[in-house]
């Protein structure tokens, strides 16, 4: 769920130490993003943090994002050299696909450790991602059972719990939750949009206000076929269609609070459409 603004400073520098801690115990990393907006879903200290450890990026929410859309991201991770998968965390049965994704990720950790002699151990893994990006459902679906839960609760690297992925694979059972990083205001709004921040952050009016723009020069079909009003130059009036078209009024004046409201949330439901807010060369 969505965390106010405030946790930030208090438990960041914790956060990134636990995280410190438990990437000492892993081979590789699976870092994941939302398919949605795969750039503004990353979380900057993770390089930083992960250094030089193999890493696996898994597009989440692959079912609310834009196929194509999609199919050109990962073929730019390709290209960049990083491996990575798109998936829909709650359909379950990708186990295998991570298993695979994985054993080629670590073949030349374990070519290494095959030449000077010493017998392959299981890689070990952990999951990464910023909040509400699935961790805990994909740690849980690969587990077959609730490990995730106790995720944030102080002492859990007490008990240590490795989930058993294929014969030669472990992965952590507590995921690596870190903040995303808002380094300018659009990558704040994209954040609201898919959920991963809380509204109080960002007012309502200026979500709608951007997507309603953004949605109007991409997917102009959202207006014409769902909505089935006109665009405008200013995506306020646009927006005023919609309020008319649908009765959002209040003592006969329209009513902006549950205006935005509603386009938002048809957005974030899917209602409208799937879409995916940014591509690699933006
Ligand atoms: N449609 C869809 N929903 C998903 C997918 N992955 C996760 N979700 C949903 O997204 C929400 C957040 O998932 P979690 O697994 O709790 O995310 P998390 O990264 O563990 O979040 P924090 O613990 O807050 O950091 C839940 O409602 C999930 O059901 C996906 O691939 N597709
Ligand atoms: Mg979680």
């Amino acid at each position: 769920m969505a965390r106010s603004i405030q946790w930030y400073p208090g438990h960041m520098t914790k956060a990134k130490r636990q995280m410190e801690q438990s990437l000492k115990m892993v081979d590789f990393v699976i870092e994941i993003r939302d398919a949605r907006i795969p750039f503004s879903s990353k979380n900057p200290m993770l390089d930083e943090l992960v250094k030089n450890k193999p890493r696996l990026i898994v597009l989440s929410k692959k079912d609310m994002a834009e196929a194509e859309k999609t199919a050109e991201w990962i073929n730019y991770f390709q290209t960049e050299g990083v491996a990575a998968l798109a998936l829909d965390l709650t359909a379950g049965r990708y186990k295998n696909d991570i298993v695979k994704a994985s054993r080629q990720l670590c073949a030349p950790l374990i070519e290494k450790q095959k030449r000077r002699g010493i017998r392959p151990r299981p890689l070990r893994a952990m999951v990464c991602g910023i909040p509400n990006v699935g961790k805990s459902t994909l740690i849980n679906a690969l587990a077959g059972r609730k490990a995730a839960q106790t995720a944030n609760k102080p002492g859990v690297t007490k008990s240590l719990q490795w989930i058993r992925l294929g014969k030669d694979i472990e992965l952590l059972d507590t995921p690596g939750v870190l903040w995303p990083k808002f380094e300018d205001q659009t990558i704040g709004l994209k954040l609201a949009l898919i959920g991963s921040i809380n509204d109080t952050i960002v007012p309502m009016d200026d979500l709608a206000l951007y997507a309603c723009s953004w949605l109007g020069q991409n997917h102009p079909e959202v207006f014409e076929d769902y909505y089935q009003v006109p665009i405008h130059e200013q995506p306020y009036d646009t927006l005023q269609e919609i309020a008319r078209k649908r009765g959002y009024l209040k003592k006969g004046e329209i009513d902006d609070d549950r205006l935005m409201k509603a386009f938002i949330k048809d957005i974030r439901d899917c209602r409208c459409g799937t879409f995916t807010w940014e591509m690699p060369n933006d």
